[in-house]
């Protein structure tokens, strides 16, 4: 895994040409769950690391996403052996710079204070040299609490240069420790909750942070989008994921499902909320050639059983192989036919077209 030099001279993270599309499916250890929240009861038993990866494999995964809360790095050979005895691979590792500590309730790499933003700096590195160890080709920073709780909780030109600074000593320290075993560093973008405003909140910020590391290090960062998070910003994911992919910075993505209207973060199983979305995100995928890891993001419902602890994500795995057999088994005339809607604007065949595709007329 980690990253491979091209002809050009560029490095590139290796994985993301390693995989034909809907090959390798990533799915988070904390999509399954007992449940519970501050307004729901725990509904499930618990499961141990074994039973719930288990429950993900039997699901339709291929590879799992780590949380040091979860799977802390310690834990390095047990959690190795469970892992490789359920012919599992790591997709993704995580430090938890949300509820990992107390401290880190008012953000984490742009943190008001020094002393924190060096903590966050020192788990995420502690963390990066476990996803070396047990080989995980993508490492994902969600901001969490990073960002403001109150209007000018931090300066915010400091937040976002200390943020973007944290990141830039967090890339150089991989790449001198660990140089071309690196992992590729996705940013995942969300606009708020836990706070009222995160950073980065969205694609752009993340670009911005990548224009704002070193140049010799700038390889190794790019963007992990989530659904619902564009959603939550109002955006179009489809359209961010190009974003990303025209910069050379679309490294992981993180699919799951909203219905719109809220403004926290909904985690649906994907296809569901908006099915449309989900149509067009496997659409943009496969236009893009993307041929990365499929990463879910998605929760158990609240109503869900023991029978159904993985349910969420079997769905979401079951729709988007659904919908990438509808796109893929389009013949040539039908792709024709929609490249001469696009060619001439004509905005309506094309919503007929997506409508029919969606509903196999
Ligand atoms: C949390 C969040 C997700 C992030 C996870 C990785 S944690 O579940 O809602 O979007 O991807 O830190
Ligand atoms: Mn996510």
């Amino acid at each position: 895994m980690g990253f491979k030099k091209k002809e050009s001279g560029v490095w590139v993270p290796s994985h993301l040409d390693q995989f034909e599309l809907g090959e390798a499916i990533s799915v988070g250890d904390w999509n399954v769950g007992p449940g519970g929240g501050r307004f729901i009861p725990m509904v499930r038993s618990e499961l141990t690391l074994a039973g719930r990866l288990q429950a993900i494999r039997d699901a339709g995964a291929t590879h799992i996403e780590f949380h040091s809360t979860e799977a802390p790095a310690k834990e390095l050979k047990k959690i190795k052996q469970i892992v490789t005895d359920l012919g599992l691979n790591v997709g993704m590792v995580t430090a938890n710079l949300f509820k990992g500590r107390p401290k880190y309730a008012n953000g984490n790499f742009g943190h008001p204070d020094p002393k924190i933003r060096a903590l966050a700096v020192k788990d995420t590195k502690e963390y990066i040299n476990f996803g070396v160890a047990i080989g995980a080709p993508v490492y994902v920073y969600w901001n969490g609490s990073n960002g403001l709780r109150v209007r000018q909780g931090v300066p915010y030109t400091d937040l976002i240069k200390w943020t973007a600074d944290s990141i830039n000593q967090i890339l150089h320290w991989m790449w001198d420790t660990h140089k071309e075993n690196s992992l590729a560093f996705a940013i995942e973008n969300k606009p708020n909750e836990p706070t009222q405003w995160s950073y980065p909140e969205t694609a752009g910020d993340v670009i911005q942070i990548c224009q704002m590391v070193d140049e010799p290090v700038r390889h190794l960062v790019g963007g992990n989008p989530e659904v619902c998070h564009e959603i939550m910003s109002g955006s179009n994911y489809a359209l961010t994921l190009a974003r990303l992919h025209v910069m050379g910075k679309l490294f992981h993505v993180h699919l799951n499902g909203a219905t719109g209207k809220q403004m926290f973060d909904e985690d649906l199983p994907f296809g569901a909320g908006d099915v449309m979305t989900a149509l067009e995100t496997v659409w943009q995928l496969k236009e893009l050639k993307y041929r990365g890891l499929v990463g879910f993001d998605v929760q158990p419902r609240p109503t869900d059983t023991d029978a159904q602890y993985a349910e969420s994500v079997k769905q979401s795995i079951g729709r988007f192989h659904n919908l990438l057999g509808a796109i893929t088994d389009l013949s040539d005339p039908d792709r024709r036919r929609f490249l001469g809607y696009q060619a001439k604007g004509n905005n309506a065949e094309i919503d007929k077209f997506f409508f029919d595709l969606l509903t196999g007329n």
